[in-house]
């Protein structure tokens, strides 16, 4: 918890609602409470369940305002909410990092001048409350999320107005840009979840990393070490936190027992596939519900063994150059995740599907720009058999497939299950 603050700061919990486990923790923990003469106004802020964001990205207030922010996790995994300094979000993602091990310890909030208030870890379900008095001093303070792999996109702006002024309505997020279903809402707690062919079982997770080359990740940092902080000196000292070992906005999907693929977000490409077994939550979400987990070690583990994992750059090539791709979102269709992302000016959609014991499908939808064609060079060890494109064969080597401009293109492979 943060311990730098200075104004009167009053904060309490309120468990309420039952969690995704049917976890009921109900009780009002306090009356209302008063910070002065005004009554605070009360900033609800909650999370887009299963993406990395907050459902409200930017909100105003007025100078030396009072107020109260419920921050409410509605989402699958633990969030925190921290107010910086104007100009300092990346410093405080950084010193986020830089507590390594002790991270947990901490709530990911780092003792540092440039956090001015804080919200430690929410679980699931929870919510928790933060009294304070907005700055005095006008301009847009940064909010963000500290958890390992999130401060990257899970950030939000709080502007401060002068008294007397109008007030902007807060910026919602659309919720509808990335839903995770999953099939655990009406089931006993298990950290072993599962899904079907026909209704995969999708979390967005920390994934472990089977030791991808560096080469798959040229937008991810991947391997960075961060410089270790001192809150003492108030900067960078001496040594290094070990990188995390794990690849961050990362999405499991799991089809049963035959077949599981972890999707990246942030290269937006297929990173591997494995089947008898899906992933054992239990170093992410603790021993039963409601957590227990104490230690840095939050990567959840395989079950089951690697079939396919990527290597190289990214499959897609635009005007015969690699762009850096925007992931759009996940949808569903037939509850078969969609993944959807940007590639230049043109859209990319990939499904993938389980047809037999023995088979899946990879289904693609090509939008291209007027300026642009796009070249898609399906990973020759995806399957170690050949992949049939609209229904005719064609040899594995020859799976390239050139979209001219403007063209709306579906494609489907075919691709064996390594046995
Ligand atoms: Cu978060």
């Amino acid at each position: 918890m943060n311990l730098m603050t200075s104004l009167p700061e009053i904060q309490h919990r309120v468990r309420h609602c039952s969690g995704i486990f049917g976890i009921v923790l109900a009780f009002n923990a306090f009356g209302f409470i008063h910070t002065g003469a005004q009554e605070a106004r009360t900033i609800q802020i909650g999370v887009i369940p299963g993406a990395l964001r907050y459902d409200i990205s930017r909100f105003e207030v007025y100078a030396g305002e009072n107020l109260e922010v419920v921050f409410g996790n509605n989402g699958l995994m633990q969030h925190n909410w921290l107010l910086a300094r104007p100009g300092s979000v990346d410093t405080v993602v950084h010193e986020a990092m830089a507590l390594g091990s002790d991270g947990f310890a901490r709530q990911f909030i780092p003792e540092s001048p440039q956090v001015l208030r804080s919200i430690p870890l929410v679980e699931p379900g929870q919510s928790i409350a933060l009294k304070f008095s907005a700055p005095s001093e006008l301009g847009e303070y940064p909010y963000v999320c500290t958890f390992p792999g999130h401060g990257i996109i899970m950030r939000g702006v709080m502007v401060v107005k002068p008294v007397g002024g109008g007030l902007s309505a807060p910026v919602r997020q659309k919720a509808d840009q990335t839903e995770i279903r999953n099939n655990l809402a009406h089931v006993t707690y298990t950290n072993k979840p599962e899904g079907s062919p026909s209704r995969p079982f999708v979390i967005r997770t920390f994934m472990p990393d089977p030791g991808l080359g560096d080469e798959v990740f040229p937008h991810h940092g991947k391997g960075q070490v961060a410089q270790r902080y001192s809150p003492d000196t108030g900067g960078d000292v001496p040594g290094t936190v070990p990188p995390i070992p794990g690849i961050p906005a990362a999405v499991g999907v799991n089809f049963g027992h035959t077949f599981s693929l972890c999707f990246d977000t942030t290269e937006c490409r297929l990173l591997y596939t494995w089947h008898q077994g899906f992933l054992d939550m239990e170093a992410y979400w603790g021993r039963g519900p409601g957590g227990g987990r104490k230690s840095f070690d939050y990567v959840p583990r395989l079950i089951g063994n690697i079939l396919f994992s990527a290597s190289g750059r990214h499959p897609i090539q635009i005007n015969n150059q690699w762009p850096k791709p925007r992931f759009k979102r996940i949808s569903y269709r037939d509850n078969i995740p969609v993944f959807t992302y940007q590639c230049g000016q043109s859209s990319v959609s990939e499904s993938y599907s389980i047809l037999n014991e023995s088979q899946f499908v990879l289904d693609y939808q090509f939008d291209t720009s007027a300026e642009e064609s796009l070249t898609l060079n399906l990973p020759r060890d995806l399957a170690d058999q050949v992949y049939s494109l609209n229904d005719e064969v064609v040899d594995r080597f020859a799976a390239t497939l050139l979209v001219p401009p403007a063209s709306s293109v579906q494609a489907r492979f075919v691709i064996h299950i390594k046995k």
